[in-house]
């Protein structure tokens, strides 16, 4: 390639201060990664500053190698600015551990497999409390936030990120039960990558610990997370295992009962955690199970995604088909394929 790629010092909001690559054009650097990704919009992984608007805009430049001051955007402040940066500096330090969690660990590249670039878009609308992935350009926008912190924190940006790996595979339908397992595909990959950049973003397998599994913890100004994977019920709305109305709850409540599949699956449970939901169904007390790691939970969740779901898959064909999965990656009478059919049990899906 022509561009000449370079590692620069970026002072996140998040993560203190990272290593990002950037690239020296002419005297100025810019913020692209040229070892990630190619073709997409801008020829390679970038980080744009949308200025408030809701479309791309330019990709961020700067005179020097050091980037932002760990600081909150402040409302009216120049996006041009070190504060400015700093949500630039966030988001290219998520997309490269989401980049380097599916490429080390799976061998997957970019979001659809064949290593198309992505690209973020920082500061999107004013005091915009979210952020969201578009299929359209496969790039994904951030909002500085108002009640929230600026929303890039690594789980935030491996969660959208995510669906760009669920668009380009299964493309779950986001709504009814599809669209529940879409949006758990994305906490689910939000955690791994949050895993992932925590223990140093290296290797080939997931590392066992270093996530929260909660979502959006550090972008909350009170300290309280969007969502729990381990107990969904916690934010007050979502069901903690599956029920024949599950499918006429917003996606982002109904993606609980997986999330908290995955949970178990990964780490495993006590009956007393596994069986807190029964006091609200009274269906039957589900066995306590020994996890499989995350590393285990997450190639099989990956596999089904990628090449067993479809658009119009459901909880209990997604219990189906991780069972599959983990059958084929670990054996018919594999304890992992045992653990997969006990967490789905544990939801209240099968038995
Ligand atoms: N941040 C949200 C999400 O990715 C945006 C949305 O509602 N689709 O789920
Ligand atoms: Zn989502």
């Amino acid at each position: 390639s022509m561009l000449q790629t370079v590692v620069g010092v970026g002072k996140s909001q998040y993560n203190g201060d990272v290593p990002i690559n950037t690239t020296l054009v002419n005297g100025q650097y810019k913020m692209i990664d040229d070892t990630r990704g190619t073709g997409g919009t801008f020829g390679a992984m970038a980080i744009t500053n949308a200025n408030h608007g809701t479309s791309a805009g330019s990709v961020y430049v700067n005179s020097t190698n050091e980037w932002g001051d760990g600081k909150q955007y402040v409302s009216g402040g120049s996006t041009t600015d070190a504060n400015g940066q700093t949500a630039a500096v966030n988001a290219m330090w998520g997309l490269m551990n989401t980049y380097d969690m599916l490429k080390n660990t799976l061998g997957w590249q970019s979001l659809d497999g064949h290593n198309t670039a992505t690209y973020i878009a920082a500061h999107v609308n004013n005091n915009y409390d979210n952020a969201y992935y578009s299929d359209t350009c496969r790039c994904m926008f951030i909002g500085d936030g108002r009640s929230f912190y600026s929303l890039g924190s690594i789980d935030v940006i491996g969660h959208e990120m995510g669906h760009g790996v669920t668009a380009a595979t299964s493309n779950l339908t986001y709504s009814g039960e599809s669209g529940g397992l879409n949006e758990s595909a994305s906490d689910i990959n939000g955690e791994v990558v949050e895993a992932y950049a925590r223990a140093g973003g290296q290797g080939e397998t997931i590392p066992a610990t270093g996530n929260d599994w909660v979502m959006g913890k550090e972008i909350s100004k009170t300290g309280t997370p969007l969502r729990w994977m381990y107990k969904p019920s916690k934010d007050g709305t979502s069901p903690d295992a599956w029920s024949t109305t599950l499918k006429r709850l917003d996606v982002h409540y109904s993606s609980g009962p997986n999330n908290r599949m995955f949970y178990f699956l990964a780490q495993g449970s006590s009956a007393d955690a596994a069986s807190d939901y029964y006091s609200k169904f009274l269906v039957k007390s589900p066995a306590a199970m020994t996890g499989i790691g995350l590393d285990k939970a997450y190639r099989i969740w990956f596999k089904a995604n990628t090449t067993k779901f479809t658009a119009s898959t459901n909880y209990a064909d997604a219990r189906n088909k991780m069972i599959e999965a983990a059958k084929e990656l670990y054996g018919k009478q594999s304890k992992e394929a045992t653990a997969v059919q006990r967490a789905y049990a544990a939801i209240n899906v099968g038995e």
